[in-house]
């Protein structure tokens, strides 16, 4: 990665890194294809941003067993909702972060989508828009003006926590060697990049 992180900006910025957890790598219950490929260069930033004392944010998917984004629950989905086999049930392997991500950096660790009925892709809100994570109440504590996006799934919690950051008026930039996608449906990455990119998320 050769983003040039000015001391300034740093003082200003913060990394989050979304749900680098073992389902969504390969080998997990919902394996994104080169998951895996996002941890060195996550890694590598965290250090950049612990070096100079900026925040590094973890998100963990966080769904009790039975969970209503689970296909195995057996619902009618609504339209455009799309369910999930069982992933990131709190308390399991799955749930875990990869064993070869850097935690030493990591300042705070959000876990969400714990709530039985309530989905939750973004590290701001859960999927009823409203129900906040707490995220934004720490950056914003901490004064952080710019955030720097990276993990998986580009087009499902990296989507929604970018957008959500913009939406709350933070400078989003998104780290592309450090994203992989589900791309499910076909094209949804695309679609994910397209439309972060006409929101003003810049790509790094
Ligand atoms: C995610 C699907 C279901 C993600 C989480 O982390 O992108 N995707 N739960
Ligand atoms: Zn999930």
């Amino acid at each position: 990665m050769n983003i040039n992180f000015e001391k300034p900006d740093l003082m200003t910025s913060a990394l989050i890194e979304i749900d680098v957890q073992n389902d969504f790598c390969p080998g997990g219950a919902l394996a994104v294809a080169e998951g895996g490929k996002v941890i060195a260069p996550l890694n590598e930033i965290a250090r950049r941003f612990a070096a100079a004392g900026a925040p590094v944010i973890a998100t963990q998917d966080w769904h009790p067993a039975g969970h209503c984004s689970f296909a195995s629950t057996g619902k009618k989905t609504a339209e455009g909702e799309v369910l999930w086999p069982d992933h990131c049930v709190q308390g399991t392997a799955g749930a875990d972060f990869h064993r070869d991500l850097d935690l030493a950096p990591v300042t705070l660790i959000v876990r969400k989508g714990f709530r039985p009925a309530i989905d939750s892709y973004s590290a701001f809100f859960e999927n009823d828009r409203k129900t906040a994570t707490g995220l934004a109440a720490y950056l914003n504590g901490l004064g952080v003006k710019t955030v720097y996006l990276g993990g998986l799934a580009t087009d499902y919690c990296v989507f929604f926590s970018a957008m959500d950051a913009v939406k709350l008026g933070f400078t989003v930039y998104l780290l592309q060697d450090a994203v992989r996608g589900v791309n499910y449906p076909e094209g949804s990455v695309e679609k994910a990049l397209d439309t972060m990119k006409s929101a003003g998320v810049v790509m790094a």
